[in-house]
């Protein structure tokens, strides 16, 4: 049996469906989310089942904790309540809990989504503001803060990672830049959760892709080595793009989709170099 314990909330989801398999070699796993427990947990793995707007049940799962890899919340984009309640309030409970029990470290699953209006011409690392893409992007911006304060003022050792899209193969054109493999993300997981350099990192959670829009130098620093290629996979995502609409914001903007929904701006101004850092 692991001897570390790490604690996965949205352990439900479709990210920890893949990490499961590949996390508990090396670790016990706490599984915590709303709904029951699978019929499919093994020796290493724990369910508990847990709200992340409960402070109290939120303590209960990190006693004793050498991690927590927070997973849990709202995905996408969706109305304010619904994203202030899970990746606000839910992700201030689950980080607080973890301070107070002594948990050493967290890894946060960010999204590209906190930087999604920079153009696709645009390279960036992790020095740029933020732009998000929606409340969902605002509320993954506001994770990366609270992991920022929380590793200078409490000293918990805290890994942000943008994460692009995890799926064993990138679904289209824009996931050729953005896509990482499940794999390569339970090693970066890994790194943010042993690395000794680790103060509060934000690094991009993305595969070896050739069209990439990000610097991962901060990840490769700490010395990630994604194993996966998106160029692999150029024949299955441009023939699953062939099936989509153009989208004239969304494939504009790195974060797709999530830019178009609802765009009343305008696309010159977002898009200009000079008016924009
Ligand atoms: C995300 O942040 C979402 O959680 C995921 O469902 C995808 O939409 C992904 O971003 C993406 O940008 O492809």
């Amino acid at each position: 049996m692991p001897d570390k314990t790490i604690v996965m909330t949205g352990a439900a989801g479709g990210v920890a469906g893949m990490l499961r398999p590949l996390l508990r070699e090396r670790y016990k796993l706490v599984l915590s989310d709303r709904s029951a427990a699978p019929d499919d947990l093994a020796p290493q793995e724990e369910w508990r089942e847990a709200d992340l707007t409960d402070p109290d049940a939120m303590a209960a799962l990190m006693a004793g904790a050498d991690g927590l890899l927070h997973l849990g919340g709202q995905s996408v984009e969706a109305d304010w309540p619904t994203v202030h309640a899970a990746n606000i309030e839910g992700l201030y409970n689950a980080y607080a809990a973890a301070r107070d029990a002594g948990v050493p470290r967290i890894v946060f699953a960010s999204s590209n989504h906190a930087i999604g209006f920079y153009p696709r011409t645009r390279r960036i690392g992790v020095d740029e503001a933020v732009r998000p893409d929606g409340f969902y992007g605002v509320s993954k911006a506001f994770g990366e803060a609270l992991g920022s304060l929380f590793a200078d003022k409490f000293g918990v050792r805290v890994m942000s990672i943008r994460i692009g899209n995890i799926a064993a193969r990138p679904a289209d054109h824009r996931r050729l830049s953005i896509w990482q493999h499940p794999e390569d993300l339970a090693q970066l997981i890994t790194i943010g959760l042993e690395h000794p350099d680790v103060h509060h990192a934000i690094v991009y959670g993305a595969s070896h892709n050739e069209r990439s829009w990000w610097d991962n130098s901060a990840a490769y620093a700490l010395g990630y080595a994604p194993q996966h290629r998106a160029e692999d996979h150029v024949d299955f995502a441009m023939a699953e793009q062939a099936k989509l609409q153009p989208d004239p914001v969304g494939d504009r903007f790195q974060g797709g989709g999530f830019c178009s929904d609802g765009f009343a701006g305008d696309l010159d101004r977002s898009l200009s170099a000079r008016l924009t850092r």
